[in-house]
């Protein structure tokens, strides 16, 4: 079956308003170019709204960068409800990117909770994957894409996935401007495809795996060319029109 591609720009914490509304007019101006893929910009939660209103009449998508994990809004400082991403615009969420798992102490069974209040809250959660360098040099690394998926497989069940998306993004490619080879993704997409398969192919076939980790104008295709590969979650290249652009034309 084919498989919609889908680019998403994972601003991350940079932005300003004047900064975000040059880059946001460029792209929604180009988008138009591109009505076969589904683009997503995920900015810092502050910015979600004026993005918002800046998007409007376009295709291009809106997303968060985390959320928390509660179900309820209440009293938990500083956290942003899902409800509230949703009620400002978004259409997804980034969970378990590795930065969140690394530097702010997200376990598998945090980003899994993260993923079902995600969906109860009516957004589709981009789930983010990936080994870093030690594990991959001690290959390690399908046990560690196993390890993390099947923490979310178990507490929110594979039809949980029929509006979902995975992203495979090796640590050690991470803005580091070292790429997975286009092989490389190729067999750690096909292996993630795999653990969705054992519970059921059919959705597993129509998931959607981006590759994300130092994707750039100038090698995107080769990583978009992949069976496996469905497109990418862009750091550093999305918040420059062009280069995002660029990329969106090769998905
Ligand atoms: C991986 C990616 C986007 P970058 O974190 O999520 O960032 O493209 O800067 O490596």
């Amino acid at each position: 079956m084919a498989r919609r591609k889908l680019v998403a720009g994972n601003w991350k914490m940079n932005g300003a308003r004047d900064a975000n509304a040059a880059l946001v007019h460029d792209i929604t101006f180009d988008s138009k170019r591109f009505p076969g893929i589904d683009i997503v910009i995920c900015p810092p939660a502050v910015y979600i709204e004026s993005v918002a209103a800046a998007l409007s009449g376009s295709s291009v998508q809106l997303g968060g960068q985390t959320l928390c994990e509660q179900e309820k809004p209440g009293a938990f400082t500083g956290e942003i409800h899902g409800g509230m991403l949703k009620d400002v615009g978004c259409s997804h969420v980034i969970v378990g990117h590795s930065e969140r798992r690394a530097l702010y102490g997200e376990s598998d069974a945090l980003v899994a909770q993260k993923f079902i209040t995600a969906q109860t809250c009516g957004l589709q959660p981009i789930l983010c994957l990936g080994e870093t360098l030690a594990e991959r040099e001690s290959n390690q690394t399908e046990t560690v894409l196993a390890r993390q998926l099947a923490a979310v497989l178990d507490a929110a069940g594979i039809q949980a996935f029929k509006s979902a998306i995975v992203a495979y993004e090796p640590v050690w490619a991470i803005g580091t401007g070292r790429t997975a080879s286009g092989e490389q993704a190729q067999a750690a997409h096909a292996f993630i495809r795999g653990q969705l398969a054992r519970a059921n192919a059919k959705i597993a076939n129509s998931t959607r795996i981006l590759y994300g980790g130092s994707v750039k104008a100038d090698n995107a295709e080769s990583l978009f060319a992949n069976a496996d590969v469905d497109g990418g979650l862009i750091g550093g290249a999305s918040l420059k029109a062009a280069e995002f652009l660029a990329i969106c034309a090769a998905a």
